[in-house]
């Protein structure tokens, strides 16, 4: 497909998105070299998701359960039709335009995002407890022109508006006021004609969990939906139409879009949704609505892992662990409370979803997984060049999704010679399984030695006394860094001198001594995002 056709082709009035793309030298490489990732040049990821489930006998079908009842997909599609109208009839809606969307995890956020899907907007989800400020920036950065937000989180919303004055029409939900999403949805009819995107029209921008900086807005098309549905999900899941997803990532992060809604609707299955999943309630959540597969992060599962006793997982079948290093103690103390063994697998943001992981099966310890089929990915040096097997480089990726920032000059630290480079050291093995190390950034440099924090942590999580931990580098005038592990200790393990030199002791016994951590520190608990990510930065501005 020519330029040409790609931009004729759009069904966008509003081309702010497709202007601010990079420039196409800047793109990474795209490949799309199996059969099911050869889209046509028109798609909207909606009408595949969900216009085409009564075509496929799945009209009936629990889609979406939750804790006040559920939804089919014929529900589910006339409830999105009805706030696709709001969005173009009442609130002025142009194809393009951007939307916020703001909710925790919800019947109405799930009915809301195919709603801007099917009227050709461009969905700019956030994290529910995003506040004024962040709000205001991706607000402002992605032009957004209007907002659905959940009624009980407007507060940060409303404080953002003054200085956005480009948002000129907000929608609530969960709200009976006249004009609110909810009554003026209900008097719609359900039924609506979607927007004729073409498969390159811009579907979504997620802004990355990045924890310095501005936030990056990535740029991700209707095919791109599609594929993220068509890759892992495939090759390592291999879900059915009577699985019950259940977990914890948001939508708005694309983990959670993936796992909690695209990925079920691909497969004609359901998902379990909830607003403020805790491991205990998770549990209760598997256990009540019998799911079958679980999407959530490391440090859930080894919570879950030990509240599991006594639980009922009978259904549990396959759970999914991203958003950072399963560390291989994790893997094991889940796998002898529950029987089951983790899927791991790295995504970013950047690439929409995961590109590296394994089945079940073809585990390999310690290891993040191979290339998925469709992806391919690599371990450079410093020049670009691919490492040996075994030497430490940054991880490399191409596939049919990538990186494409809004307007960023970031976009040329991320792609280099058409590759996606995550900003991850990984090495490989002979067989292509890729071992992560730590974030480029993370690695600890003491006394001349490279020391990655999460390989300390997993030995330290063997340890009996060890509930979670975080390992960073901290400066120290003679070795430039030392390392220093952040402990929280299970319930009935005091602190004590003698126990942080038990601790440095385990670890010199089971790896290199000079990486065992110097300095020890005991806390109630570690710094997290709303992902379930270790904000090792905040553990060293704490240092
Ligand atoms: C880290 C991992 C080791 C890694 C994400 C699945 O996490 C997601 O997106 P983000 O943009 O962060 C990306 C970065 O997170 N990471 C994620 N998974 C793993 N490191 N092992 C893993 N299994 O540093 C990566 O570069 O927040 C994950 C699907 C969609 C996503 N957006």
């Amino acid at each position: 497909m020519g330029a040409a056709d790609r931009t004729m082709g759009t069904a966008h009035i509003d081309t702010f998105a497709r202007d601010n793309l990079p420039p196409r030298a800047q793109w990474p490489e795209l490949i799309f070299d199996l059969p099911e990732l050869r889209y046509p040049g028109r798609l909207n990821c909606a009408t595949e998701l969900l216009d085409r489930a009564p075509e496929r006998g799945w009209a009936r079908r629990v889609a979406l359960r939750f804790p006040e009842g559920e939804l089919s997909y014929a529900q589910l599609l006339e409830q999105s039709n009805r706030i696709a109208r709001v969005l173009t009839e009442d609130m002025g809606l142009a194809t393009g335009n951007r939307v916020l969307l703001r909710g925790a995890n919800s019947p109405w956020m799930a009915a809301c995002w195919f709603a801007v899907m099917k009227a050709g907007g461009i969905a700019v989800a956030t994290m529910p407890l995003l506040r004024a400020k962040e709000l205001t920036e991706i607000i402002l950065k992605a032009r957004v022109t209007h907002a659905l937000c959940d009624r009980r989180l407007d507060a940060e919303l409303k404080a953002a508006l003054p200085a956005c004055s480009i948002l000129k029409a907000v929608a609530y939900w969960r709200d009976d006021a006249p004009d609110s999403l909810e009554t003026l949805a209900a008097r719609k009819p359900g039924s609506f004609t979607n927007a004729d995107t073409a498969a390159e029209d811009v579907a979504l921008i997620a802004f990355t969990s990045g924890t310095t900086g501005k936030p990056k807005g990535t740029v991700h098309f209707h095919r791109d939906v599609i594929a993220m549905c068509d890759c892992f999900p495939r090759s390592c899941l291999a879900p059915d139409a009577d699985d019950i997803f259940c977990g914890t990532p948001p939508i708005a992060f694309t983990f959670g879009l993936g796992g909690m809604l695209c990925f079920p609707m691909r497969f004609g299955a359901s998902v379990v949704l909830v607003e403020k999943p805790t491991p205990d309630l998770l549990l209760e959540t598997i256990a009540k609505h019998k799911a079958t597969i679980c999407f959530t992060a490391p440090t859930f599962y080894r919570q879950m892992a030990q509240l599991a006793p006594g639980r009922d997982l009978g259904s549990l079948r396959k759970c999914v662990s991203a958003g950072e290093a399963l560390p291989d103690a994790t893997r094991r103390l889940f796998r002898d409370a529950t029987g089951i063994e983790i899927i791991d697998g790295i995504g970013s943001t950047e690439m929409i979803h995961i590109f590296i992981s394994h089945t079940p099966e073809r585990v390999r310890r310690g290891a993040t997984g191979y290339a998925l089929p469709g992806y391919r990915a690599a371990v450079l040096d410093e020049e670009g060049r691919p490492c040996a097997a075994g030497a430490i480089g940054r991880l490399a990726v191409k596939g049919p999704t990538g990186c494409r920032y809004l307007a960023d000059e970031r976009q040329r630290d991320y792609v280099q010679g058409g590759w996606n480079i995550t900003g991850d050291a990984y090495t490989r093995d002979g067989d292509g399984y890729f071992f992560y190390q730590a974030r480029t950034d993370d690695m600890i440099i003491s006394a001349g030695y490279n020391i990655a924090g999460p390989e300390v942590e997993g030995v330290l999580l063997v340890h009996e006394a060890v509930s979670e931990c975080g390992v960073v580098g901290v400066p120290d005038e003679d070795r430039g860094q030392v390392v220093k592990a952040y402990v929280v200790l299970k319930a009935g393990y005091a602190r004590s001198d003698a126990l942080a030199k038990s601790l440095q002791d385990h670890v010199k016994g089971a790896i290199a001594p000079y990486k065992y951590p110097r300095r020890v520190e005991f806390v109630d608990a570690l710094p997290r995002t709303e992902t379930g990510k270790l904000q090792r930065f905040k553990l060293r501005e704490r240092a």
